[in-house]
């Protein structure tokens, strides 16, 4: 089944944020942000922007109606500045204006004095002066402070990986709209309409139920509006309650990329301990997360570093600790895997540095110690492992032994073109490490024609959610799709959801329409079973029509319908679904979190072109693990996403703050994304073929984050590509590998003794230089 909005899509009649027609009256606003990173509010004028013909109202922290916060794991966020600022672009004033121009342009006219203040930028310096936004965690497993003397190899490094630019399509942005009674409504680009009613009525003081918010879909989410849509809701939600009229702040794509939080930035050490046999004995991980400068979402995402620091490995003894690091960026947040991918990145580099020492393959330590069922996670749970059973599809599959003689073959007899591969298995928990967010509910309504509309928690951000939610109300009721329409996510149907995030949303909501379906379908049964002489049981419901014990009668959908309202019969449900079994105590670190797994390999290949240090994505071949899918086309589309996205993260994204605290990557000129020429030219998704029951909806395992850490892979393939050009090259491992650190890998300043490559290599090298340049 296609996606149900590919039509609206292709016309350009899908509707956003910005397609909402206006009311007349409407006020722009449009936010002043500091211009410096850190420092004390010494002066603020805001009367030459006051003067600005068409202004209506300039809004500081002292207009603010209700609590001037909107911290949501810890109240460290004010809507708007008071007497510090702790990032560029934090939001000082909010100008509201009678056109969008006139906002911006009086933004301009804003002076601020500020007297500086020292600005920290990196994690490790935050963490040595002990500017943490929450206590540090620790999983640990068996104990390494023994298991090291069972090690036959022990090998130590430092990793660095880089943040990450959302860039959803659709910018960030909201719209208010005054309802009566001081009700407002809002519309907002929001992953969480239920965070934005809670930050929106913190701050304007009103009950959360005279805060409607209205979600039609998003231009792509990733994770940035987990969070931070709530600012620019509640700030138009101020300026609507304070002036009555709608007031909508739709941000430019700058002002989007300077002021919104990204992917964590981590820097983290680790040591890893090997027997003779390569099975990892012992592993220890410290982890500095770039919290930036308030804690959003920060503690949450690194509780997950944590849980997938092992990635898909069973390693007896672990010990991994991780710091949320207080710097003077802007707050970071979620951003698809959610910390996972920044766990699993060091965990790869510390079998790559293995390797390369040991002077064998990677594939070889990875493959030796992927989990089993039955394994134990440092968490607790204990693994539904299908990680040998990707594996070893993957290298059948895709017949690795020639993949791996091809290269050899290719990198004997080219000099300055190199090609590598690498294997990348994953493992990633599906369901909010937060327990008490596995929580979702459906609202089901059958009108007398027989159409069905469905409301639920979940927003559509393009993933296809929406078309799953359809698939499983009209399977549940045994309806055409047709017949079925999701509804707006909205605050007033459906009440306290959680974001769609964590790529539960399918799960949860769907378990909900199932749950509120299956309710609406029995009762339909009771009232065939009156009408017909017979038992409930004996009704089967089956392509819109009745049948009894097996035998079709001529009650159709309609007139079944029909029936039940006139026998004053609900038609409506609401259905409440919350995960079974799942459970954690932090303050033992151990528990069974995830509802389940995602397992999968991929194997990546590239080609580095060792004159320039450019690099070609030759191929992403992967076994995954999706249960059974319920849309294998969405399912695909998911896949190839995210490995795009997880290769943009790990090769050409590169997010740059300088020691100021100022983004220098503020545009797309300058942060570069992967487009048409740089995703792979293949990329090959056979799924796993599994008969284990799973807590998925239709057994259909969530596909939103895991395919995005198959991109790291590239990383690694990457490096062994530079190694085949140049041995002996020291490589630090610091993502993401962008052409100008694989050139300078290439070609190290000095020269490298021992270097093993030839005279004449050399000379070819050189000569190919200089006709270069
Ligand atoms: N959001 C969240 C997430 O609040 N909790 C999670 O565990 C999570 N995991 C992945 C992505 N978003
Ligand atoms: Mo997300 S990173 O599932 O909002």
């Amino acid at each position: 089944m296609k996606n149900i909005d590919s039509r609206t899509h292709v016309r350009g009649e899908s509707v956003y944020l910005d397609d909402i027609p206006l009311i007349r009256g409407t006020l722009f606003g449009a936010a002043f942000g500091s211009p410096v990173a850190h420092g004390k509010i010494k002066n603020l004028d805001l009367s030459a922007a006051q003067a600005v013909p068409g202004v209506v109202k300039l809004f500081t922290y002292k207009d603010v109606t209700g609590e001037n916060q909107i911290g949501g794991i810890v109240p460290d966020e004010p809507l708007l500045a008071e007497h510090h600022v702790h990032y560029c672009g934090m939001p000082i004033v909010f100008v509201v204006a009678e056109s969008e121009d006139i906002a911006r342009s009086a933004v301009k006219k804003i002076t601020v004095d500020i007297e500086p203040l020292p600005i920290i930028t990196d994690p490790r310096e935050a963490q040595a002066k002990g500017e943490l936004i929450v206590r540090p965690r620790t999983h640990k497993l068996g104990d390494t402070a023994t298991a090291w003397a069972q090690c036959s190899h022990i090998f130590e490094g430092r990793t660095e990986t880089n943040g990450q630019e959302h860039l959803y399509i659709e910018t960030q942005g909201a719209y208010a709209v005054p309802q009566e009674n001081n009700g407002i409504k809002l519309y907002s680009s929001t992953q969480g309409p239920t965070a934005v009613q809670r930050a929106v009525s913190r701050s304007s003081g009103l009950a959360m139920h005279k805060i409607d918010v209205d979600v039609t879909r998003l231009g792509g989410g990733f994770g940035g509006k987990e969070d931070q849509a709530n600012m620019w809701a509640a700030l138009c939600a101020l300026a609507a309650h304070v002036l009555r009229q709608p007031v909508k702040y739709s941000l430019h794509r700058m002002e989007d990329m300077a002021m919104t939080g990204k992917r964590h930035p981590y820097s983290s050490d680790f040591k890893i301990g090997l027997d003779d046999h390569l099975k990892i004995i012992a592993y220890e991980a410290t982890f500095y997360q770039n919290a930036g400068a308030a804690a959003d979402l920060s503690p949450a995402v690194l509780e997950r570093t944590l849980f997938h620091c092992t990635n898909t490995y069973f390693i007896p003894n672990v010990t991994a600790t991780a710091y949320s690091c207080r710097t003077h960026l802007p707050p970071n947040t979620a951003f698809r895997g959610f910390g996972g991918p920044q766990g699993m990145f060091v965990i790869e580099a510390a079998i790559a540095k293995a390797a390369e020492e040991l002077g064998i393959e990677a594939t070889v330590i990875q493959g030796a110690n992927l989990n089993k069922t039955g394994d134990e996670f440092a968490y607790g749970q204990k693994a539904v492992s299908e990680a040998h059973a990707c594996w070893d599809k993957a290298i059948e599959l895709y017949r690795l032994e020639e993949i791996r003689a091809r290269i050899d073959q290719f990198n004997s007899v080219n000099l300055l073109t190199k090609k590598a591969f690498s294997l990348m298995p994953i493992c990633f928990g599906i369901s909010f490490t937060n327990t008490r967010m596995n929580q979702a509910r459906a609202l089901v309504h059958v009108y007398t024609d027989g159409s069905v509309g469905v409301s639920t928690g979940a927003v559509e951000m393009g993933q296809g959610v929406n078309t799953k939610m359809l698939q499983v109300a009209a399977q549940t009721l045994a309806i055409r799709p047709e017949r079925v329409k999701l509804q707006t996510t909205s605050t007033y149907r459906i009440a306290n959801t959680s974001p769609s995030a964590a790529s539960a949303t399918a799960d949860l909501n769907g378990k909900a329409v199932e749950l509120a379906c299956t309710e609406i379908r029995e009762r339909l049964k009771v009232v065939a079973a009156g009408e017909l002489q017979t038992t409930a049981e004996a009704i089967t419901i089956q392509d819109e029509w009745v049948y009894v014990n097996g035998n079709r009668t001529d009650w159709d959908w309609n007139r079944l319908v029909m029936e039940a309202f006139t026998k004053r019969v609900s038609l409506s449900e609401h259905a409440h679904y919350a995960t079974p079994a799942i459970h954690y105590d932090a303050s033992r670190e151990k528990g069974h979190p995830f509802a389940y797994h995602v397992y999968g390999t991929a194997i990546v290949e590239v080609t580095v072109d060792c004159l320039r240090g450019t690099y070609e994505m030759e191929s992403v071949k992967v076994v995954h693990d999706f249960g059974v899918s319920m849309n294998p086309l969405i399912d695909r589309g998911q896949i190839e996403g995210g490995i795009v996205q997880g290769l943009g993260w790990m090769t050409m994204e590169e997010v740059v703050y300088d020691k100021e605290g100022r983004l220098r990557s503020n545009a797309l000129s300058t942060y570069k994304v992967p487009d048409l020429y740089s995703v792979p030219k293949e990329i090959a998704i056979e799924p796993l073929k599994t008969e284990q029951d799973n807590l998925a909806i239709f057994r259909s395992k969530a596909v939103g984050e895991p395919p995005l850490m198959y991109g790291i892979g590239a990383y690694f393939a990457l490096r062994k590509a530079i190694r085949a050009f140049n041995p002996t090259a020291i490589i630090p491992y610091d993502a993401p590998m962008t052409p100008e650190k694989v050139l300078m890998a290439l070609y190290p300043p000095r020269a490298t003794p021992g270097s093993v490559r030839s005279a004449h290599e050399q000379t070819e090298v050189t000569a190919r230089l200089a006709v270069n340049s």
